[in-house]
């Protein structure tokens, strides 16, 4: 069974990882309207990941008596400018859910919830992946510059990330 404590910060976070997909989902769509196929394809499969997130939290709460909470969200920016500022956006925003998920990580010590606490590593994992592929790409897309070229051959290079498949989810 669940503390309304743990209860409730589980519901915070399935509405972060909801409103993340939809961050993502907004990328997608921006970067499809530019003309970038390789990065826009790379947003859609993001935000479907960031959906699975979401369903996973969901059906764990009700799974442990709880009640899983499908709320209202916060409407993601709707361009992002450039593409060096949208991949800050993504690591900016990647580094905040880790922090996020370590609140929740600690709430679960001080309210002795072990199940919860063994439940949660799996994102802690998936935080470091998802950090560690945004900062790969930050640092791709520095190298690059305001080459329109290096643009060119870095949205068919993203299609590749895009198809590696997340056996995790
Ligand atoms: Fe759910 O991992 Fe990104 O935000």
């Amino acid at each position: 069974m669940l503390s309304k404590k743990v209860e409730k910060a589980l519901n915070d976070q399935i509405r972060i990882e909801a409103e993340s997909s939809q961050i993502y989902l907004s990328m997608a769509s921006w970067a499809e309207t530019q003309g970038f196929e390789g990065v826009s394809a790379f947003m859609y499969a993001h935000s479907d990941e960031e959906r699975g997130h979401m369903l996973k939290l969901l059906k764990f709460v009700n799974e442990r008596g709880g009640h899983a909470i499908v709320s209202e969200l916060n409407a993601p920016p709707t361009s992002f400018g450039s593409f060096s500022g949208m991949f800050k956006t993504l690591f900016d925003h990647e580094v905040m859910v880790s922090g996020k998920i370590n609140d929740l990580v600690d709430i679960t010590l001080q309210e002795k919830d072990y199940a919860t606490h063994n439940f949660l590593q799996w994102y802690v994992s998936e935080q470091i992946e998802e950090e560690a592929l945004a900062r790969t790409i930050l640092d791709k897309i520095n190298l690059i510059g305001d080459d329109k070229g290096g643009f060119y051959l870095f949205d068919n290079d993203i299609k590749l990330l895009t198809a590696t498949p997340d056996t995790n989810q």
